[in-house]
């Protein structure tokens, strides 16, 4: 079937027989986005599952009603997942136990097994080069690409390559935490560490920090010491709005601070817990999916470009995958 008759004889109302993310009948050549899983855990510090975020979110796309008031056309467009990538998965896997038993012995005082922490960061290399690799193949074909995770460290890959391609592109990120530790428990690579990495090793020119509430006094100071970064803490943005301000007063100044092209680095956790009860570290604070909705509406109101995102730090539970997906949904219509 070509992808013109599969779209003619795809029922938007039906139940969904195929087995595809959102149950759209479109092939990854079909689709214009593709989104890229990302099974790995291994640098999580508090709670785990996350490894199983990308599957449980594809499992509770299917019950996303693809309907779109403002976008009826949106699904013609497709979106669809990659397979997962199993040596990925199997890498966390074997990697998750040594970098536990590394920060057990770091916090009895004791010390840590040199090669054990040599194969951590060699793992997270790979799995950082792999999904460069594999983003790199999709942009250059001329999708769009997304990314699902898996802990904060998944994205960096991808945000190299999508700033290899754009010029003057800025990180929106969505976070209860400032992921600004340098090498967090020693690890180069940890989910802790993203946004340092990302100014470090991508073309990004520009950081954007929302929602940010549980920091270290180095990661405060990394803010106020590097002028490419502007962070809006969310106690700022809650005591604005119980004084009155409105939501999109606080939008504005977000949007302002962005340049033209936006990647948008959306870990959950930068949400209500209410919305990702399972993520590996909820903070109390944050926002409601229907506030992120907006904020990212009106980036594109502003005429600026969503060139990318991810969704990163998914819980392993069904409720988590249901807000994830469909903000996987809601999100990729702005690309
Ligand atoms: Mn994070």
């Amino acid at each position: 079937m070509t992808r013109e008759e599969k779209i003619n004889s795809f029922d938007v109302n039906g139940v969904s027989v195929h087995d595809e993310l959102f149950g759209l009948p479109f092939s990854i050549d079909e689709s214009e986005i593709v989104v890229i899983p990302v099974p790995w855990e291994v640098t999580v510090s508090y709670g785990s599952g996350t490894i199983d975020g990308p599957k449980m979110a594809f499992d509770s796309s299917k019950q996303v009603d693809i309907f779109h008031p403002q976008h009826p056309a949106h699904w013609k467009r497709g979106i669809a997942l990659i397979e997962e990538p199993a040596h990925i998965r199997a890498l966390s896997d074997k990697l998750r136990p040594l970098a536990e038993k590394r920060i057990d012995a770091l916090e009895q005082r004791a010390t840590p097994s040199i090669e054990d922490f040599a194969a951590i960061e060699k793992g997270c290399v790979l799995m950082n080069a792999w999904v460069e690799k594999t983003a790199q193949k999709y942009l250059e074909i001329g999708k769009k690409v997304v990314l699902l995770g898996g802990d904060h460290s998944t994205p960096l890959g991808l945000i190299k390559a999508v700033s290899a391609k754009y010029k003057n592109i800025g990180v929106l990120q969505i976070d209860a935490h400032a992921d600004l530790r340098v090498a967090y428990e020693g690890f180069t690579y940890s989910h802790a560490s993203i946004m340092h990495n990302v100014l470090k090793e991508s073309n990004v020119s520009k950081l954007v920090q929302m929602g940010i509430r549980d920091f270290c006094q180095s990661e405060y100071n990394y803010i106020k010491d590097d002028d490419r970064i502007t962070t809006f803490f969310d106690r700022d943005i809650q005591r604005r709005l119980m004084m009155g301000g409105s939501w999109k007063s606080i939008v504005d100044e977000v949007v302002d601070a962005l340049p033209e092209n936006v990647y948008i680095s959306f870990d959950v956790d930068g949400m209500q817990p209410l919305f990702c009860p399972n993520t590996g570290t909820p903070v109390y604070g944050g926002y409601t999916p229907e506030q992120i909705v907006f904020l990212v509406e009106q980036i594109r109101n502003a005429g600026k470009n969503v060139v990318s995102f991810d969704i990163n730090e998914i819980g392993p539970n069904e409720w988590d995958a249901n807000v994830a997906s469909r903000l996987l949904w809601e999100l990729s219509v702005f690309l």
